[in-house]
Parts: structure tokens; sequence; C-alpha cells
């Protein structure tokens, strides 16, 4: 598959690892970087050394290109540029906000800039600011989401941008990959689906969480901090969206709340943590290495359509 995309990082493969907080590792990176993919390291709330570590982490496991996510929510956000720029990574994606003025120094440094947007206005912002390419993620997607379907939000930034796509949120095997390209994106970004890998290094019970989730496997919780996050339905989840239903909660109990969540669904702690995933969660039945997970979605997308060819 040759796409703007390909062409534009010089990858194998159109599709982007989603950079995903605690769980986008070097070794998960690396992985599907070798593989032929883009890895991305999920900066999240590290702190900038941190960062800095697992970037040259990932660079010695592999010579293909790689990205880092800078969650622009995080205080650690505007140093994290900095370390990202000095350590020469190949591209940069934003999630969460706008990345404003760091737009520049990363085109400056000749790192590719790809912010994820969840809505038209943002993306003709960027589109505006110099970014390279767009992710258009879905409110299907796990993690910190806007309010727009993968469905029906890729096509419309496909008309209102110049600058290449990559459709994000609800996507997990190869029939996903060729529906995005139908609606004119030019890549894929796949979170989900990696967390059940076996190079994913969360504990055992995160993956077997993803695997044994159901279509209505996930919820939303967090609605009324203003930041949306949708997560497998567990005791937190359960609690978190009784809370809110009663409306007796404020921000600030909620939030607390959820601090350190991330960090302790990383370590394993079924009842307590925040785990992250996207309603396609329902669709992962297996734990593979993401050789395999990225040969397999290739494989399908190119034997569909040949046979949607025969049909139509
Ligand atoms: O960023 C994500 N997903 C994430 S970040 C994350 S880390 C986290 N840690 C603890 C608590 C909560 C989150 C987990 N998942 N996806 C990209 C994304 N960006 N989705 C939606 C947006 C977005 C939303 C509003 C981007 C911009 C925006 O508004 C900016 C503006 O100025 O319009």
């Amino acid at each position: 598959m040759k796409t703007r995309i390909t062409e534009m990082l010089k990858i194998e493969h159109p599709i982007f690892q989603g950079g995903m907080a605690w769980l986008g590792t070097a070794k998960l990176a690396a992985a599907v970087s070798e593989a032929g993919g883009l890895g991305i390291i999920g900066a999240g709330n590290m702190e900038p050394d941190m960062l800095r570590n697992t970037i040259r982490e990932a660079k010695s496991l592999t010579d293909k290109p790689i990205g880092v996510n800078i969650y622009l929510l995080s205080e650690h956000y505007e140093e994290n540029f900095i370390v990202a720029i000095e350590e020469k990574v190949k591209v940069v994606t934003t999630g969460a906000g706008n990345p404003g003025k760091y737009v520049q120094m990363l085109k400056d440094a000749g790192i590719f800039f790809i912010p994820v947007v969840a809505s038209d206005s943002l993306a003709v912002r960027m589109e505006k600011l110099g970014a390279d390419a767009l992710i258009a993620e879905g409110m299907e997607a796990g993690g910190h989401i806007g309010e727009v379907t993968t469905f029906a939000l890729v096509p419309q930034i496909v008309d209102a941008v110049n600058i290449p796509v990559v459709a994000a949120g609800g996507i997990a095997d190869g029939r996903g990959l060729l529906a995005a390209l139908s609606l004119g994106a030019e890549g894929v970004q796949i979170g989900t689906r990696f967390v059940a890998s076996e190079e994913c290094e969360a504990a055992d019970i995160y993956k077997e969480m993803v695997v044994k989730a159901g279509l209505r496997g996930t919820a939303v919780t967090g609605r009324i901090t203003g930041h949306p996050v949708r997560v497998l339905k567990n005791k937190l989840a359960k609690q978190m969206v009784k809370m809110e239903k009663e409306g007796k909660v404020t921000v600030e109990d909620f939030e607390r709340l959820g601090v350190g969540a991330l960090r302790k669904a990383f370590f394993g702690d079924k009842d307590e943590g925040s785990f992250m995933a996207g309603q396609i969660a329902g669709l992962v039945k297996d734990i593979k290495p993401v050789r395999e997970i990225i040969r397999n979605i290739v494989d399908e997308a190119t034997n569909l359509y040949k046979k949607l060819e025969d049909k139509i």
C-alpha cells in the first residue's frame, strides 16, 4: 500500500500505533516501527528526562522512524516538545489540545508534525499552522475523546483540508483499514489492538480485559470535567458513571478519583485502574506479536479489496 503517508514518512505500511500514555513504551513503539508501521511513544505525563531515556531506548531497538505523542494537558508538555526536538525524532503527534507556538519549532527542526484532531475547526487551524498531516480521531477511540464518530469525522476532515489524513478510533483489522481508505484517509492509527500484543508491557490483566471486553465493554467517564475519557468498564468506571449520573460530584472530587488511575491500570489494579481502550476492544480476541497483527491487517485489507472488486 502506497499513500502520501507512507511516502512522506518512508514507512512500509500506513499504520500508526496510537501514542498511548503508559502503554506506548519504547519496546512497543520499536516493535511497530520494526514491523513497517510507525511506532509512537506516549509521553503522557512523563517527566522530560524519562521521555529522553525512552526515545533513546526506542532508537537502540530500531533504526526505523519513531514518533512521540505529546499530551497537551500534561504539566510537562512544553519541556517534552524540547526533548522531542533535541532527540530528533521523526514525527511528533499531539493530543488533547492546540500545540500553538511549538509547531514552528518542530518544523524548523525538520520534524513531521501530525496533530490529533476531533473536529473540523481544529483541523483547518492545524493545516494553516503548518501541520504535515492530521490524525482524525473519532469518539470510538480509547482515552480522551471528542464527540464525533470516526465514520462521520474522517470524510468531513478529508474534505476540509489538503494534507493527508490518518483515521483513528474503532480500527483493529483489515476491514477497518480498507474502510478508512474508502473514506479518504491515507492511513490508520490503531491503539487498542496493540494493547493486546506480546510487546505491550502492561500487566497481563490489562490485555486480558481488552480480550474479554464485549461490544458494550467500554464507558465514557469525566464528561463533567470537560475531558471525557473512554475506558473499559470496571469497578472504578462504574463508580464514576454512577456519581456523574447522580450529579453529586464536583469536578475536583472526580479528578481526585482519576489521579494515578492510568498507572494503576498499567500495573494491573483491575478494580481501581483506569483501563483506557476503544469500542473496538470487542473485536480483539487474542494477544499476538506486533508483526503478526500488522501482517494480518494489511493482508486482510488487500484480500478484501480484491474480493470487493469482483463483487462491485
Ligand atoms: O489525546 C488523546 N487521547 C488520550 S490522551 C490520554 S492521557 C490522559 N491521562 C489522564 C487523564 C486523561 C487523559 C489518554 N487518551 N486523543 C487525541 C484527542 N485529542 N482526542 C481529542 C482531542 C482533542 C480534543 C479537544 C484535541 C483538541 C481539542 O481542542 C483543542 C482546541 O483548541 O480546540
